[in-house]
């Protein structure tokens, strides 16, 4: 044991006492034993060692067919009060889950190895940080917390007796004597339990061996449980990236911003300028925790030390700063397999080699439609091997916010970049952001699906109470006048042909210019109903290679477009009923009397 932290060793004990592995494994953190789990996987069929001279010291996993993402559907919040998770999380009294869990977690890990995982969220040692401790019968969940958390040995010196996040988890597959391991072993679906305890900072898992569901200290701990206590203690937890930026003259300033899926958030964590003299560094691409300073700024760590992306359409021509990190020291889990040994996913840039193997170890067949990678195929890898990596990314201080982006998909009506009026006037874009789907989109209704500052499947707690804590951090701000500004932004608008009218990507930079700019006071900028636009004249196109890019149009706002808008928010609003902070249902009316 590598603790005298007596009730980390009692928690330990009581769990293993359930769960019934046959070992239990404190985790040290080493490389060596890094190496020996996944070598351990290896011998077993659970994985495949990628060609060394291709890919060093990497990996390739298989998951079960049914276990592919985040289950929404299987992810509860359990607090006492059902009105405290709100309309839009599964609730279960916490009694009942933990009652329905123990008996699922009598005997689970027979057959198994427990792993103690003790790990950090943050740099060790900032007071910004929190530390967890994850039981799991999983090595490949180990492994990929190994890059994703700081974890083993220092955490636990760094812990000593004080407290931590208790984080169970299990696959959910006890295995009989003599039984075979499958290679993914996993529970069906209905036995699936992602559940959260946020009152008493719990978290228990089970039943899932993948992502979100599995690596407790991203979603689970550094979302759901970490925004509650945002909450109670006054700080905030988002699903927002971290860039830094920095001017021809050498000035910088970091951005954060919060996109539901899709929208290309690690593209834009990593974005390569097209404008000659800035530059783009990466703080974080998914999750940012900022408390204030004593200089009254909101200061930012990203709590991960890892990216755990979706593969798919990354390539050397959408992100060549992901593709570099990925050159070796990583985790592959459902890409496909080339006959080389190295991996390949549906637009990486080149075609399949002859002889790949699907992500259901199935021979590739281009012909056939189904693709070789499932479309959640992730890669997982040391955010110290980004090629951007920001010379600030592990700072214990954080580093100083000067704006806030919220973006969505959104082919009308948004414009490409706004500035809020003020903090509420922000919080209020924050709370209605979300992207437009199409019927197509399996078990969707066409239209906007909202997705308020990106956290629906993220906040630990009520949405509309969350809504409310934006609020409050604004009206307890130390010093309002060091608060980030607020930014809405939209890539994805089209023209009446169905044609992007931006091109994005690294061409991106020119908004972030005008937003620096803004924050400057030197960006120029024009009041409308809906906040400050940049004057046609403001957006730097120089050098674009498409010359007819029709600014007028990306900075229009088209009011009749905007009061369907409005119908379509109150419609979301609705859903909050009387929780709904009265600033925001202001903030509502005060847009309509502006377009009416
Ligand atoms: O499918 C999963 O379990 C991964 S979910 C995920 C992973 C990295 C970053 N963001 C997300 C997300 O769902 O927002
Ligand atoms: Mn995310």
């Amino acid at each position: 044991m590598m603790t005298n932290n007596q009730k980390l060793i009692n928690w330990v004990n009581e769990w293993a006492q359930l769960c019934q592995p046959d070992k239990i494994h404190w985790c040290d953190g080493s490389e060596a034993e890094y190496k020996s789990l996944l070598d351990g996987m290896v011998a077993k069929g659970a994985a495949v060692k990628l060609n060394d001279s291709k890919r060093p010291n990497s990996y390739y996993f298989q998951s079960d067919p049914s276990d592919v993402a985040r289950v929404e559907n299987r992810t509860f919040i359990c607090t006492t009060n059902k009105d405290d998770a709100g309309p839009n999380y599964n609730w279960i009294a916490p009694d009942e889950m933990k009652n329905t869990l123990r008996k699922l977690y009598n005997g689970c890990m027979k057959g198994r190895t427990l792993y103690v995982i003790p790990f950090s969220m943050g740099p060790l040692g900032s007071k910004i940080s929190k530390i967890g401790v994850q039981i799991t019968d999983s090595p490949y969940v180990v492994a990929n917390m190994k890059i994703m958390t700081r974890m083993g040995k220092a955490v636990l010196d760094t812990l000593g007796n004080g407290d931590f996040i208790p984080c169970v988890h299990s696959v959910g597959f006890p295995l009989q004597p003599g039984q075979k391991d499958p290679s993914w072993p996993c529970a069906p679906i209905e036995q699936k339990y992602i559940s959260h305890f946020p009152e008493t900072r719990e978290i228990w898992s089970y039943g899932s061996g993948y992502g979100g569901n599995a690596l407790l200290g991203k979603k689970c701990l550094a979302l759901r449980i970490a925004s509650y206590m945002a909450k109670t203690e006054g700080w905030l937890a988002e699903h927002m990236l971290i860039l830094g930026i920095t001017n021809p003259k050498g000035v910088k300033k970091y951005f954060a911003a919060a996109f539901p899926s899709a929208c290309g958030k690690t593209n834009l964590a990593m974005l390569i300028p097209t404008i000659p003299g800035w530059k783009v560094e990466t703080v974080g691409d998914d999750i940012a925790w900022m408390k204030f300073g004593e200089d009254g700024r909101l200061y930012a760590i990203n709590p991960e030390s890892g990216f755990f992306g979706v593969a798919p359409y990354t390539s050397m021509q959408t992100n060549p700063n992901a593709m570099l990190s990925l050159k070796g020291n990583s985790i592959f889990t459902n890409t496909a397999l080339t006959p080389d040994g190295d991996i390949w996913w549906e637009g990486i840039g080149y075609d399949a080699p002859e002889g790949t193997i699907t992500w259901t170890n199935e021979k590739f067949d281009p012909a056939s439609g189904k693709p070789a990678a499932h479309p959640n195929a992730r890669f997982t890898t040391p955010a110290s091997q980004c090629p951007v990596i920001d010379s600030a990314w592990e700072d214990p201080r954080g580093v100083p916010i000067s704006a806030f982006l919220f973006g969505g998909r959104r082919p009308t009506t948004i414009p490409l970049v706004y500035e809020a009026f003020d903090w509420n006037h922000g919080t209020f874009i924050g709370s209605v952001i979300g992207s437009e789907v199409t019927a197509a989109a399996i078990g969707l209704k066409a239209g906007v699906r909202r997705d308020p500052f990106a956290m629906l499947p993220f906040t630990g707690y009520n949405m509309a109470d969350y809504f409310r804590h934006w609020i409050n951090i604004g009206k307890n701000a130390p010093d309002k006048s060091a608060l980030p500004r607020i930014y809405c932004v939209n890539w994805f608008r089209k023209d009446e042909n169905g044609k992007w009218l931006w091109p994005g990507y690294g061409d991106n930079i020119r908004v972030l210019k005008w937003i620096f700019e803004r924050c400057e006071g030197t960006g120029k900028a024009v009041k409308t109903e809906i906040g400050y636009l940049p004057s046609t004249d403001s957006i730097d196109i120089s050098g674009l290679e498409d010359k007819n890019i029709n600014l007028s149009l990306l900075l229009s706002v088209n009011k009749e477009e905007w009061k369907q808008e409005i119908d379509l928010i109150r419609e979301h609003y609705a859903q909050f009923g009387n929780r709904l902070p009265d600033e925001l249902a202001d903030q509502l009316n005060e847009l309509g009397k502006r377009l009416y």
